[in-house]
Formats: structure tokens, sequence, C-alpha cells
């Protein structure tokens, strides 16, 4: 009887371990920063050395969202970018790592669902599906170590 408790016991305790474990490897976005200033809508604030950050934000396929760089400045290495547009060079080739190879490095882009585009400094896009807004700098996630700062961005749609 103890033993068939203990073993229920240490069961639980590993299934709980197994599921703890497996509900961070699923997570695959983070949530932004989120904050308000002068009651004109939320300010985003994209770190660069974090994968894609989730907004909050559901979108329907064609809806189209505006976008506002407000500030910011990263740094990529020993590279300093300056806005939203990138690095000023891509690595333009489709086994590069980057979330958009043939996009500048760095640049500002955004997902929903598995769909990518650029964001960069165009102020309006249409949504290509349903569902979250998602938004990271294009750098590979095995090279957002050496990354810092962030771009704040005010969305509206
Ligand atoms: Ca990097």
């Amino acid at each position: 009887m103890i033993s068939s408790l203990a073993e229920k016991f240490f069961l639980g305790a590993f299934l709980f371990i197994l599921f703890s474990a497996s509900c961070r490897l699923s997570v695959i976005s983070q949530p932004a920063t989120v904050s308000t200033a002068n009651g004109t809508g939320p300010i985003y604030e994209i770190s660069a050395g974090r994968s894609w950050q989730g907004t909050g934000i559901r979108l329907r396929s064609g809806e189209t969202i505006q976008i506002q760089f407000i500030s910011g400045e990263i740094q990529d290495g020993e590279a300093v970018i300056r806005g939203s547009t990138g690095a000023g060079w891509a690595c333009d080739d489709k086994d590069c790592c980057e979330p958009m190879p043939f996009e500048q490095r760095d640049a500002l882009i955004g997902r929903v669902g598995d769909n990518f585009f650029l964001i960069g400094d165009q102020n309006e896009i249409p949504s290509p599906a349903d569902g979250e807004l998602q938004l990271r700098i294009n750098d590979c996630d095995a090279g957002l170590f050496d990354n810092s700062g962030s771009f704040k961005i005010r969305i509206s749609h």
C-alpha cells in the first residue's frame, strides 16, 4: 500500500516535470512589452535579443495594420542599427538562417501564422492571414545572443 502510494507520487511528480518541460518548449513566442503614452494608443517595445514577440493583436486576413516607428537603436554584434529598415545588407541565400534571408539583416519583420513579411519603414501592411501579429528583428535565432537594444513602435488596426 505504501509503496503503491509512493509509486503514484513519483509517477505524478515525473508527469508534472514532463508536462512543465513540454510547456516551456512549446512557447514559441514571448509577449512584447506594451506601454501607453499620452493616451494615443499602445506602444510595443520589440527587443533585438529575442525571437518572435507576440503583440496580442488578432488580425484577419487582408486587414490593414498601421505601424509608426517611435524610437530605438539596436546593436547586432559590432553593428549599430538606427531605424527599422535593417543593417544595409541581406544574406541573400535561401540557406541563410535569418527568418527572411532575402530581406535586410536586422530589419523589423512580422509574421501572422506561418506568413512572414517585412515591416521595415512601411506604414501600412495588409495582414497575410488570420492570427496574432508577432514581431522580431531579422536575425538568426542562433545570432540573438549578441544583440541589444529595442525598437518602440505604435501599432493600430
Ligand atoms: Ca546577432
